[in-house]
């Protein structure tokens, strides 16, 4: 159950200046110790970051868009054909629990190296776009997951990156759609992947729960993309990176234009073990081993619960 929260949002001005600002990281930069360094404190301190020259063509961008925005125009009764998300497939007011309210509507995909889900639902070319924007996000992810392990001094730089790049993984990619004429939302929770790559277009709404509880928005920035820290990561690190609150909330102001976002979430196989790689001697290991099924199991019968990861505390 989402838990209505009495935290305050700060004004975006005191966020893009002051502490709560979301930090910029240049993805092609040549100074490999500066970069993880940077990758690994973003990841401890806010648990999200923005990132530019990130390698992602405009066109594949572009293409993506345009297909998932040819989707959501299409009649209800045709997309309804692309459903019901259970979980993959075409969804709309289906999170409940207040986790989503208004005329949200979304497709949810398998997204792993193999194969993209399927299916005659979607015309080939969609399917097309979607693997290339799909191939394109995933090798953002494994970048910034083996500079992070750069940046953890693990010895293994490929570590998390290779749960990413396994046929097996259970990554999915998901398209979220707020209409302009609705307050729709998206209630806060953390993604339970290691690992998520956003994109949106220039409507804002995304905002982010700090450690001191308060609401940042994060402006819309259609040319970058934001990484997020989730709860796997969290759990892999030995709670040193933290998965970051986030929500989206619909508002007047967005009622001039539709928002969409493009959310590639990297998991690992559903057998694969997940248990703490990198705890400094002395330190008490926070987690028990679980595997991602466990884990997401979990997950879907708490929905939008806090502390999730809690259940496998040792
Ligand atoms: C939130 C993050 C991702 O969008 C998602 C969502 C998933 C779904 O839509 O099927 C969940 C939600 C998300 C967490 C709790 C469960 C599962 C809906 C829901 C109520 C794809 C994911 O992995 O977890």
């Amino acid at each position: 159950m989402v838990v209505s929260c009495p935290a305050r949002v700060i004004s975006s001005k005191k966020k893009t200046r002051g502490r709560h600002g979301i930090p910029t990281i240049d993805l092609s930069s040549e100074d490999r110790a500066r970069l993880s360094d940077q990758v690994v404190k973003a990841c401890e301190e806010v648990g999200i970051f923005k990132v530019v020259n990130h390698g992602v063509s405009d066109k594949t961008v572009a293409s993506m868009e345009m297909e998932a925005l040819s989707f959501f125009s299409k009649p209800a009764a045709e997309k309804r054909r692309a459903g019901p998300a259970t979980p993959f497939g075409y969804g709309c007011n289906a999170i409940g629990c207040n986790g989503d309210k208004g005329d949200l509507e979304y497709i949810l995909l398998e997204a792993n190296p193999g194969s993209i889900s399927p299916t005659a639902h979607y015309s080939l070319n969609f399917r097309c776009v979607v693997r290339d924007y799909v191939d394109a996000v995933r090798n953002v992810a494994c970048e910034v997951l083996e500079v992070a392990a750069e940046g953890l001094r693990v010895q293994d730089k490929r570590v998390f990156s290779r749960m990413l790049r396994d046929p097996q993984s259970d990554s999915c990619f998901r398209v979220n759609h707020y209409p302009h004429n609705a307050s729709s939302s998206f209630g806060e929770h953390t993604d339970p992947q290691i690992l998520t790559v956003l994109r949106s277009n220039d409507v804002d709404g995304l905002q982010i729960r700090t450690r001191d509880g308060l609401w940042v928005p994060v402006p819309a920035d259609p040319k970058h993309m934001f990484v997020m820290v989730g709860d796997a990561f969290e759990a892999l690190t030995n709670g040193r990176f933290r998965s970051v609150r986030h929500r989206v909330v619909g508002s007047c102001s967005l009622s001039l234009k539709a928002r969409t976002s493009m959310m590639y979430f990297g998991a690992p196989g559903l057998n694969a073990v997940i248990s703490p790689l990198v705890s400094p001697p002395h330190t008490r290991v926070l987690y028990k081993p679980f595997t991602w099924g466990e884990y997401k199991q979990a997950v879907y019968s708490l929905r939008l619960a806090h502390n999730r990861l809690a259940l496998f505390n040792n």
